[in-house]
């Protein structure tokens, strides 16, 4: 069986989630960058919106990130969700949440002006107070969605607070988890995973700075 091919554009955090899970779940895989400013003719064909990620498994094509995890968890067992199915149920509510934070913060960093930048921040901070409340306690200074152990719904999240992290590098004043211990503590787990920090391209970091910055928005002015 020829081994599945993922489609990513490099910066793109919905791939990455697709990324985690292949590395959670040792897939044997392939990965193929494209230019999202530039799509190639291929990708417009297999891609029905013209979006990543996609995952090409022979002659089908997965797209939607969320699917995809799905379906990756369903073919490599065991499973990342929980067996309950309510408790299974809600982290699929959850990492719907995680979405939600994507689209804040895409669109705190490329407002172009400042009052739009600090709506999208407000809505990041009222979003980790609600997180702040769900969350279990941490436990020996480490902490999942669901506890002590990783699932499905994390891998929606890691991303996100990977992000974040890229412009905490820059300034402290970046750094929106501070006030919110749990999803704090939360967040430094996630990126402390093998799984995560090869999610990416070591370029990533400093390409998503220089990605804002193109977009001449408010923030990336402060950057
Ligand atoms: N809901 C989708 C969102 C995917 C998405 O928005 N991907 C962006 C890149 S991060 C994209 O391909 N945008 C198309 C474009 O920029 O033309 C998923 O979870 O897979």
């Amino acid at each position: 069986m020829t081994k599945p091919t993922l489609i990513s554009f490099k910066l793109c955090p919905y791939v990455q989630r697709s990324v985690i899970n292949l590395l959670e779940k040792k897939v044997d895989y392939e990965i193929k960058y494209i230019d999202l400013a530039n799509k190639p003719d291929w990708f417009l064909k297999i891609s029905p919106f013209g979006r990543v990620p996609v995952l090409v498994l022979g002659e089908d094509v997965l797209f939607e990130s969320a699917v995809i995890n799905e379906y990756l968890d369903e073919t490599n067992l065991p499973s990342l969700h929980p067996n309950d199915p309510i408790q299974k149920a809600k982290h699929r509510a959850w990492a719907e949440f995680a979405s939600a934070l994507l689209v804040d913060q895409y669109g705190w960093t490329m407002a172009k002006e400042e009052a739009e930048s600090n709506k999208k921040k407000e809505e990041m901070l009222s979003k980790f107070k609600i997180l702040e409340s769900i969350l279990p306690e941490p436990k020996n200074g480490k902490l999942f969605f669901a506890g002590e152990s990783m699932h499905l719904v994390d891998t929606a999240y890691a991303p996100f607070f990977m992000r974040l992290d890229f412009l905490k590098s820059v300034s402290e004043t970046f750094d929106l988890v501070s006030g919110f211990p749990k999803v704090k503590v939360w967040s430094d787990t996630l990126l402390s995973l093998p799984s995560v920090k090869n999610s990416v391209l070591p370029e990533v970091p400093k390409e998503y700075l220089v990605f804002i910055k193109a977009h001449n928005s408010w923030l990336g002015g402060k950057l």
